[in-house]
């Protein structure tokens, strides 16, 4: 069997994929949440996982650094590439990809006569994207993360960003006022790997596609 290199994200991607993994009988070496290796064996001589930062697994997969890898559809959007191969929804780490702002401005507010807006945002491609399809121009703020605080410190009023209980928009009084996108985790493939490594890898989709349903 060719050795296979399985990319994932160590926070929420981990935390979930990990129960998946032990449905799928697949089994790390060590913890990955607590090791500080990157490369990580499991149970399955030829399987590797590779462990790294969240918006990185669709790179290392496009490259071919891991044969397939797993990443939210935010990041893959956010990515834009035709190049991977998107082989299955994990239906893990549910969210949703939201316009967010606070809840006073919503409150006189119709995103429908917007014509400019001004974002903060980890995702500036889709942010742009999501505006223009409506002809509405956006002036993006790009951000690496905590875009709650944003509205907050009069750097932006909007935001776009990632939500799941609404917990954290609601602690920072805001609320959500677009809907772009239902998120979930992707199981994606290199596209020469697919082809050059092909029933070794088939093997561990199918044992993921069931432990998926
Ligand atoms: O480097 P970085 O921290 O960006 O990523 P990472 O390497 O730690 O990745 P990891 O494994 O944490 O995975 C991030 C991925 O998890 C995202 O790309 C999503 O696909 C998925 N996911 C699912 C989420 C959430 N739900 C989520 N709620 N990622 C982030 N959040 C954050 C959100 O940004 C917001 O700040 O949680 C907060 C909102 O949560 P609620 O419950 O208060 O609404
Ligand atoms: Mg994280």
């Amino acid at each position: 069997m060719p050795a296979l290199n399985l990319a994932l994200s160590k926070g929420r991607i981990l935390e979930e994929v990990l129960p998946l993994l032990a449905r799928a009988g697949i089994t790390p070496a060590e913890d990955p949440l607590t090791s500080r290796k990157l490369v990580i064996a499991t149970n399955e001589p030829e399987l590797k996982l590779v462990v790294i930062r969240a918006a990185d697994v669709p790179t290392y997969v496009e490259f071919g650094a891991a044969d397939f890898g797993i990443a939210g559809r935010d990041v893959l959007l956010e990515y834009d590439g035709d190049s991977l191969y998107e082989l299955m929804d994990l239906k893990i780490a549910r969210c949703r990809l939201s316009v967010a702002e606070p809840a006073n401005l919503a409150a006189a507010d119709d995103p429908r006569r917007w014509t400019r807006v001004r974002v903060a945002t980890k995702y500036p491609k889709i942010t742009q994207r999501h505006f223009a399809a409506k002809g509405i121009q956006t002036d993006i703020i790009k951000l690496y993360g905590s875009m709650e605080l944003a509205p907050l410190v009069g750097l932006s009023d909007r935001i776009v960003d990632l939500v799941s209980s609404g917990n954290t928009l609601k602690a920072n009084g805001l609320v959500e006022v677009e809907h772009i996108a239902d998120v979930s985790a992707w199981l994606v493939a290199n596209r020469a790997s697919m082809k050059m490594k092909h029933a070794a890898m088939k093997r561990v989709v199918e044992r993921l596609a069931r432990a998926v349903s």
